[in-house]
């Protein structure tokens, strides 16, 4: 028996009661250690459990200090806290929560970004908090200077037309540029769409050219410039183009990425063309997906809002500008969840 071991001293009015009382404290195991008669007839026992043995009810014992019962009730409440947490990852990994991020990853979210979006918008906080929206291609106060950058094939030229056709319909006065003076057949595209429009198109070659051309078209609501085409990775290629670009005061570059490329592809997109400090995100080719959602994953990430959209290849119909209920319902499905439950 070391000193460390509980022991106290217990009495009775028989020796019989005196052991019953150390037992009622200490539990059956309780060893008495020692008996003494006192005068008055009365006895007393000294007993004591040994480490491992006790059955005695916890912070009952007299002989341990109060660090050792706090410390104890600390023990007991992380024990309580961690089982409230089990309890808590569980109903996360298959409860409703669970679910409703299951289904934002189906529509081509990362499960961090899902995760984020479901937690705002499931506290009725809605997607506002994470993504903005913007970046001054509606034109509504202040003319607009845009050029479309991004991946080859991922529908800037086309965008420009769409584009076009609405600030044209909207009564505003239009002017195009193209600057994709490199491949064959690049300009005829948008030449087409100007005559179609019956807009102005100028030829840029450089930055120079391209400085003169955004001077000419001072008077006008608003100026498109088509760009070439760099592929996803072609860091040099787009730090060329922000050569184009260097000096060109008010023109805004907004990159362009196709919605139905995978999240990684997207992410270096991103990266090779944030060199050029793109001032909205523009999502094409939203029809040809079923992760719809993915425009946010690049949206969250960087910071950058979202503006316009590109839902199929008719021009001008294929297209809008983002709005919040449209991400509710189009990217994240959330009102046809409700809807159906
Ligand atoms: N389904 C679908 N197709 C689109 C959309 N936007 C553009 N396209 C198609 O994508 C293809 C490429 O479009 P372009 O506008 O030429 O793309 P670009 O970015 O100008 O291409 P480069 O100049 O070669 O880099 C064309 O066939 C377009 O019709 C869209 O929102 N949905
Ligand atoms: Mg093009």
């Amino acid at each position: 028996m070391t000193a460390a071991e509980p022991s106290a001293y217990f009495e009775g009015k028989t020796l019989r009661q005196a052991m019953r009382r150390a037992q009622e404290e200490l539990g059956p195991k309780a060893q008495m250690l020692d008996t003494w008669r006192q005068p008055d007839g009365s006895w007393r026992v000294h007993a004591a459990v040994r480490e491992g043995d006790s059955n005695r009810p916890e912070g009952k014992d007299p002989s341990r200090g109060a660090t050792d019962q706090a410390a104890e009730a600390f023990v007991r409440d992380l024990r309580q806290e961690v089982a409230e947490l089990r309890r808590l990852v569980t109903v996360m990994e298959t409860g409703p929560v669970a679910e409703a991020e299951a289904r934002l990853r189906k529509r081509g979210l990362s499960p961090s970004v899902a995760r984020v979006l479901w937690r705002v918008e499931s506290r009725g906080q809605p997607s506002e908090r994470v993504v903005k929206l913007s970046g001054g291609l509606r034109g509504e106060r202040a003319p607009v200077r845009a050029a479309l950058v991004g991946p080859t094939g991922s529908g800037k030229t086309t965008t420009i037309a769409k584009l076009a056709a609405r600030y044209v319909m909207a009564g505003k006065s239009v002017c195009l540029v193209g600057t994709d003076t490199f491949r064959i057949g690049a300009l005829d595209q948008l030449q087409q769409y100007a005559r179609i429009m019956d807009l102005p198109l100028s030829v840029a070659r450089d930055r120079d050219e391209l400085g003169r051309a955004l001077q000419r078209a001072a008077d006008y609501d608003v100026v498109l410039v088509d760009t070439i085409g760099r592929g996803g990775r072609a860091r040099e290629e787009v730090a060329e183009l922000g050569e184009l670009f260097r000096g060109q005061g008010g023109l805004r570059r907004h990159l362009v990425l196709p919605a139905n490329a995978d999240i990684e592809d997207a992410r270096v997109s991103y990266q090779t063309f944030r060199c050029l400090e793109p001032a909205s995100l523009l999502p094409t080719k939203l029809d040809e997906t079923v992760c719809r959602a993915r425009p946010l994953e690049v949206a969250v990430a960087s910071g950058l809002p979202l503006s316009a959209f590109g839902s199929g290849q008719r021009v001008p119909e294929d297209f809008g500008f983002f709005s919040y209920p449209m991400i509710r319902r189009q990217l994240l499905g959330l009102d046809e969840a409700e809807e159906d439950a």
